[in-house]
Order: structure tokens, then sequence, then C-alpha cells
């Protein structure tokens, strides 16, 4: 895809998660809407994935650790054709094969199930350190939130990838200097998390989150480098793109009405109309 269409990608993917979560009036929004640019640079090319094999061996993986922002991952899934896509109605609600939290069980292209922050680097460790011992060419990507890292079990991984020169794992965190009840430098200060990871032997890179671009070249970087594990950190902002949700102090898990959806959802409208008219 190019710049352009990477843009119009994530815009769908916002405003399809959005779509989802109307029904229901409530979700994660913020956090959804921060790492919707990462899912448009993942699914838009970074990532090799086959929708009508959902479990094809030679697939790319992705653990979305911060399993609280599926609306985002299942929004890009549907729009590449993993379901049907009017199928994103359906999240939380009973019956549904879109829970609030990812779980492999049930949803296509879900490779792995998470919620329970921290326990994604591990898994995600485990499913690198398969691929590596099978000498599978296979990638491994993570997405880790800013507030997850607060987690002991993050360190523990970041230890250990790089013991095992995990040099397929590329992870992602997403930083919005947000967590569920206020800013992280206030809850538990995580600091300068791209310089942590290198002082944990990573190959460490921040960029801005929301750069489609910058978010595919990184990821073209990394891969030249085999011998480390590798972390990305998103510079983002919470509820970006969502006209209800962004600039807001409290945006994590919040209702809203159908109102609001529809003046989100047109402000989208109008994003994808601008891009699709500018020359490049
Ligand atoms: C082990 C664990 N503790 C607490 C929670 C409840 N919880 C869900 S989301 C969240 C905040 C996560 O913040 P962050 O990782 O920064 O995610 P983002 O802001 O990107 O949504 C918390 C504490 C959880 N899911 N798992």
């Amino acid at each position: 895809m190019t710049t352009k269409e990477l843009q119009i990608f994530a815009a769908q993917i916002r405003k399809t998660a959005l779509k989802g979560l109307s029904v229901l009036g409530a979700g994660h929004i913020g956090g959804s809407m921060s790492m919707a640019d990462l899912m448009a640079a993942l699914y838009g090319g970074a990532m090799r994935h086959d929708p009508k094999n959902p479990a094809w061996e030679g697939r790319d993986w992705l653990v979305v650790s911060k399993g609280h922002c599926g609306p985002a991952l299942y929004a890009a899934l549907a729009l590449r054709g993993f379901f049907p896509e009017e199928e994103i109605t359906t999240i939380n609600q009973p019956g549904t094969r879109l829970p609030s939290h990812c779980d492999r069980n049930l949803t296509p292209g879900v490779d792995m199930s998470t919620g329970s922050l921290g326990q994604g680097m591990s898994t995600a460790l485990g499913v690198a350190w398969g691929h590596q011992y099978q000498k599978h060419d296979s990638y491994t990507f993570l997405v880790l939130g800013d507030g997850e890292c607060e987690e002991g079990q993050v360190w523990e991984g970041a230890l250990w990838a790089h013991q095992q020169k995990l040099g397929r794992l590329i992870a992602f965190i997403d930083r919005n200097e947000k967590q569920l009840d206020g800013y992280t430098r206030d809850v538990c200060d995580v600091g300068d998390l791209r310089q942590k990871f290198e002082d944990f032997g990573w190959d460490a890179q921040e960029i801005d989150g929301h750069d489609v671009t910058a978010i595919q070249d990184a990821i073209a970087k990394a891969k030249q480098t085999e011998d480390r594990p590798h972390m990305i950190v998103l510079k983002t902002e919470k509820g970006k793109g969502c006209t209800f949700a962004e600039g807001v102090f409290y945006n994590h898990h919040i209702k809203f009405s159908t109102e609001q959806y529809q003046q989100a959802d047109a402000a989208l409208d109008r994003q994808i109309e601008t891009l699709q008219r500018e020359e490049v």
C-alpha cells in the first residue's frame, strides 16, 4: 500500500472499530484509537498473513498483549477479509466471536488470547522462541501498552528475549502516556522506555506512532539486525482520531451517545475524502 492508502486504511480501522462499539455505546476507545495506525501498517503490508487461511504456517504472528484493545485489531481483520465486515457490530455481545478482550479460540486471525496485562510478553516470547527453534522464518509482532510496562513480567521477558537472541521478535509499545486511571508518570513512572529496552540489550527505536510510513520503515530497519529482539516505542495519543475521545483526559473506557458516534464517523469520512483528493 502507498502512504496515502495506509492513512486511509487507518481511518477505516478507526471508523470500523467505532461502528462496532457504537452498538453498545461503550468500550476501550482510547487505547484502540492510539494503535489504529500500527494496525494499518501491519495489515497494510508489514505482516505476512492470509485472510483466507488464518492458520497458515508461513504467517507472521501478532500478539496484542494490551488485549482490551481488541476492537482495533478486529477492525483491521474485518477490513482485510478474515470475517464479514458486518460482524463488527456484534463486539462484546452474547454469542459474539469478537469479545471485549482478544480470544484466539473465537476470532479468525487472532493468534493469541490476551487481556491479563504482562502475559502477552511471555506468550509472544514462547511463539518467537518456537519459530527460532524450528528454524521458521516467521516474525512475531507484539503490542504492549505503556501502563502494561509497569508489570514485572514485561522485564523478566525483556531479559530472556535478549538471552535467547530472539531476532525475529518485533515488539511495540503504544506510548500514549496514559493507563486506566491517569498518566503513567503519576501512577508508576516507566521513564524512557526506548533507553530501558536498549539497556536490556534490545535493538530499540522511538518513532511517531501515528506515522504509518515511519512505522513500516522502523520495521524494515529492525529486520536488518538479526541477533537481538527489537523494540519500537510508538509515541501516540490516547483517543487519536476520535472526536469525542481525543484530548479528553479520561478516555480509557468510555460511554458515548449515537450523536457522538455519528460526529466521529463523519469526521473520519471527511479525513478520508481529503486524503483521496490530495495529489500525493
Ligand atoms: C494484570 C492486569 N491488571 C490490571 C488490568 C486492568 N486493566 C485493563 S487496561 C488497564 C490499563 C492499561 O494501560 P496501558 O497498558 O497503557 O493501555 P492503553 O492506555 O494503551 O489502553 C488496566 C490496568 C488487566 N487487564 N490486567
